[in-house]
């Protein structure tokens, strides 16, 4: 019998916090200052869902969650310098994330830019580095998640999914088209959110050693659960409030962000994101693999408060 979900969430994050707790640079090889800016955001909770839905994977395909767990954490080193840079003064410019003032309101931008640029590399350390494995399947494993996380946090990416919302900020009535088709906001979002969330669950399933068709199911329902956890975040954006999020309510309204409750209104963007968890089911359903758990991961995104 598995455990229930709070218990299996409560699990996967003890074993994330404590190799998070250790992953990093410390002083002297890493400058004291740096290393507390990095920690700072880091160690400052989170829901760690990206490396949860990447230990989780890693047990859908039939596969040992440990293997997974370096690549769970480079993954949310990875987000965390997402987090940091999103809300620079040049960017989201905003003062509240994790229930914490923003870095560079603690640290200044200077530091805050230079422990964004720290995460990002250091997690690329950590996934060349661990499992520390001559095995040759374990180092080819390790190769093709590099290749899969660098594709997902950089221009094809995160990184540029950042460019285009960035793009579309700003005073001119060009700028504010650019996202206000749903087609236009939802590739945009799968780069900006949604390519990270699934390269945790596909650097799961490959470093769980799982067969290609797992691999591509697992893709195929992360896919949908990344537009998933968009649409709830853009609803939390309206009805959350600051101090459960963590961070500021209300900027997109008051930025005039296409969001998809501006887009479809409220009751038909939370269907749209249990359509989202309809299809995600009929992917991991194509092929026989564990996949309740995913599931039940999936149902965690879109019902969350936070
Ligand atoms: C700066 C290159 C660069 C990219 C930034 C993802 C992103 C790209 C910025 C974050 C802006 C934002 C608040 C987007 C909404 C979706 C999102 C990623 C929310 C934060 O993720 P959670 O809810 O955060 O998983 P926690 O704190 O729980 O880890």
């Amino acid at each position: 019998m598995s455990v229930p979900l709070s218990d299996y969430l409560q699990g996967c994050r003890a074993e994330i916090e404590s190799m998070l707790a250790t992953v990093l640079p410390s002083p002297p090889d890493c400058f004291p200052p740096l290393a507390d800016a990095m920690q700072y955001s880091l160690l400052a909770g989170g829901k760690r869902l990206r490396p949860i839905l990447c230990l989780a994977s890693a047990e859908a395909v039939g596969g040992d969650r440990t293997l997974a767990r370096p690549a769970a954490c480079a993954i949310e080193l990875i987000h965390t310098y997402s987090l940091v840079h999103d809300d620079l003064p040049a960017m989201d410019d905003d003062t509240m994330r994790r229930g914490r003032p923003t870095l560079h309101v603690v640290a200044g931008e200077g530091m805050a830019i230079l422990a964004g640029d720290g995460l990002l590399t250091e997690a690329f350390g950590v996934l060349a580095r661990e499992p520390a494995s001559s095995d040759p399947m374990v180092v080819a494993r390790k190769l093709r998640v590099i290749g899969v996380v660098s594709g997902a946090a950089g221009v094809a990416g995160m990184v540029g999914g950042q460019a285009i919302d960035l793009a579309a900020v700003g005073t001119s009535a060009a700028a504010a088209s650019r996202l206000d088709t749903p087609e236009a906001l939802q590739a945009m979002h799968a780069r900006k959110t949604g390519a990270l969330i699934r390269a945790a669950a596909v650097a799961g399933a490959i470093m769980g050693g799982g067969p290609e068709d797992a691999i591509e199911a697992v893709d195929a329902a992360a896919t949908e659960f990344g537009l998933a956890f968009q649409i709830v975040d853009d609803i939390l954006d309206v009805e959350g409030a600051s101090e459960d999020l963590g961070k500021t309510a209300g900027k997109d309204a008051a930025a005039g962000k296409p969001t998809y409750p501006a887009l479809y209104g409220i009751d038909r963007s939370r269907q749209l994101a249990v359509e989202c968890l309809d299809r995600a089911e009929a992917a991991l359903g194509r092929v026989s693999l564990g996949g309740t758990r995913l599931l039940e991961i999936g149902r965690w995104i879109i019902t969350r408060t936070n």
